[in-house]
């Protein structure tokens, strides 16, 4: 359902119409085209899958969806765009959680998902580049038998969820991997991206060092396709750790987390490559969906939440004995930080725990409809933030059955990055009016980040000043409008359009 502030929202853009779509066929094959509008006529059902996002919240009503193969027709396609007014949002995986990859309105689609080619890797450096369409978990099965990874690693890699290289670059994706190899930011070696005017920019650099003026990459890292298309992308690749082991650890308060944390630090130093936290809710959840194998009864008793840290080194034997050390100290110390602990055996339980921890997120939506709020808050108030917004829903008496059933807390210990979940039966204003401003308002006690890692997307244009200032968000908005002064690129992302939040149910 669409109000009237949004049809307004989205005036000053043309929707595709059909002299737009018969010089689109003259750039692209008729395979690469996929339109409700005459001559192919497809009916809405053909193009939900790329107008609604993943959770099933956000739904756009493009007629048309286009999935170029090179940069060339990427570039004329959008050069026709500019030209015409159309607005454009691209798409990559559509994983993204915060309703950046689909129109509000008719905007047109551009899928990169026919752009996945490797163009090429150096085994001796590591640099891969690649289409931005790769998907990512493709990207780490082409690079694995030269013994290198990904820098990232993300839940929405694989699983019949296929997240793409552009779309990560996009939203500046953080993921399990960010302990250990740091952010896009930084691995990022290149880009080639079609502006909104059409010009490819061809920044698709190799080097790892290049101090001749502007980054201009680091602008569209995170810039969640408001400034151009990426259409190509050049990452620097790590070598495969020898030796990777984990252990799910049961601990019996949320207090002992940061104990933990520094005690893990100091112990594993270099081999430590990431800690987990998961709330016993959010673990039960994961359980119940068939996430990874539970855990016996045993070694879930009396804990309030559970730590998925895991080691990745050099050589086995030498990382070993450093875990089995920590978990030795942990576990015969006078007040130990946890209960038990659960360490994996052979690369398949390996693997189960961790999707008892990457298969939250597909928990959650099998549970139910998901409010989600990834936020950057201190360490120490990951199960106050929890707490309070179940006790202040519990206060809107929404805490029932047919309104919100759990309330759930999980993320990224190590980069200080909480994902509270709020589940519920259905999606309704009576529960998003409760969160919103109050999860805001908390992150903002705190001076944390109302995003961490998933963009501000449709979902946060009205709170973006909870995190960025007057002066930081004109500029931004200078940036935008020197490379899009037609507010063509991805309209009514990150920033508001006319000052006016969409309404979404
Ligand atoms: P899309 O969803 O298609 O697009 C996301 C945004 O990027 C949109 O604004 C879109 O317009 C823009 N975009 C896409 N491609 C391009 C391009 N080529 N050029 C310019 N703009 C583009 N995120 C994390 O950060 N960490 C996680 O651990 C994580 N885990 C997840 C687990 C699950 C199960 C799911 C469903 C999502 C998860 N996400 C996570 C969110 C999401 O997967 C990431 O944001 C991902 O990087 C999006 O990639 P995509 O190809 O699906 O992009
Ligand atoms: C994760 O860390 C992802 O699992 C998704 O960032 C978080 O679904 C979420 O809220
Ligand atoms: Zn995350």
């Amino acid at each position: 359902r669409w109000t009237s502030s949004h049809a307004k929202a989205f005036a000053g853009l043309n929707s595709v119409a059909e002299a737009d779509l018969s010089h689109f066929s003259r750039i692209l094959p008729d395979s690469c085209i996929l339109s409700m509008l005459p001559p192919t006529s497809l009916g809405s059902d053909d193009l939900s899958t790329y107008n609604t996002d993943w959770m099933g919240k956000y739904k756009g009503r493009a007629n048309t969806v286009l999935k170029p193969k090179t940069t060339a027709e990427v570039s004329a396609i959008v050069k026709w765009c500019w030209e015409k007014r159309i607005g454009v949002v691209p798409q990559g995986g559509n994983t993204g959680l915060v309703g950046g990859s689909v129109p509000l309105g008719n905007e047109l689609i551009i899928n990169l998902g026919n752009m996945s080619k490797v163009r090429s890797f150096d085994p001796t450096t590591g640099i891969l580049v690649a289409d931005a369409g790769c998907v990512l978990e493709a990207l780490s099965e082409y690079i694995a038998p030269h013994n290198y990874v990904m820098p990232l690693d993300l839940g929405a890699k694989g699983r019949q969820v296929d997240c793409m290289i552009g779309g990560n670059v996009a939203t500046n994706a953080g993921g399990l991997r960010l302990l250990r190899y740091g952010s896009l930011h930084g691995t990022v070696l290149g880009l080639e991206v079609v502006l909104p005017d059409g010009t490819i920019l061809n920044q698709l650099s190799q080097l790892r060092k290049d101090n001749t003026g502007y980054d201009l990459k680091q602008l569209f890292i995170g810039a969640e396709g408001t400034l151009g298309i990426i259409t190509g992308v050049s990452i620097l690749t790590a070598a495969t750790p020898q030796a990777s082991n984990n252990v799910f650890l049961a601990l019996p308060t949320f207090n002992n987390v940061l104990p933990l944390y520094m005690t893990a630090r100091q112990q594993l130093s270099e081999i430590l490559s990431a800690f987990e936290f998961i709330d016993r809710s959010a673990y039960e959840l994961a359980v119940k969906h068939g996430q990874g194998k539970a855990l016996s009864d045993e070694d879930t008793k009396g804990a309030e939440c559970f730590v998925l840290l895991e080691t990745s080194g050099g050589k086995r034997e030498h990382d070993e004995e450093k875990l089995n050390k920590l978990l030795e100290s942990l576990l015969e110390a006078e007040e130990p930080l946890v209960n038990t602990g659960v360490l994996s055996q052979s690369p398949a339980q390996f693997a189960s725990l961790w999707a008892l921890r990457e298969g939250i997120t597909e928990a959650v939506s099998k549970e139910g409809k998901a409010y989600k709020y990834d936020i950057s808050v201190p360490l120490s108030s990951f199960k106050d933030v929890v707490d309070l917004t179940r006790e202040h829903l519990r206060k809107c008496g929404l805490v029932r059955k047919g309104a919100v059933t759990h309330v759930i807390g999980y993320g990224h210990v190590g980069d200080g990055n909480l994902h509270l979940n709020i589940v519920a039966d259905q999606y309704s204003t009576e529960i998003q009016d409760a969160l919103e401003p109050f999860v805001y308002e908390l992150v903002a006690s705190y001076q944390g980040s109302i995003s961490a890692e998933h963009g501000i997307g449709a979902m946060k244009t009205h709170a973006l000043h909870y995190s960025k200032d007057d002066k930081s968000i004109e500029w931004m908005k200078r940036i935008k409008n020197l490379f899009d002064e037609r507010g063509i690129m991805n309209p009514g992302k990150i920033y508001l359009v006319d000052g006016q939040p969409v309404k979404f149910f």
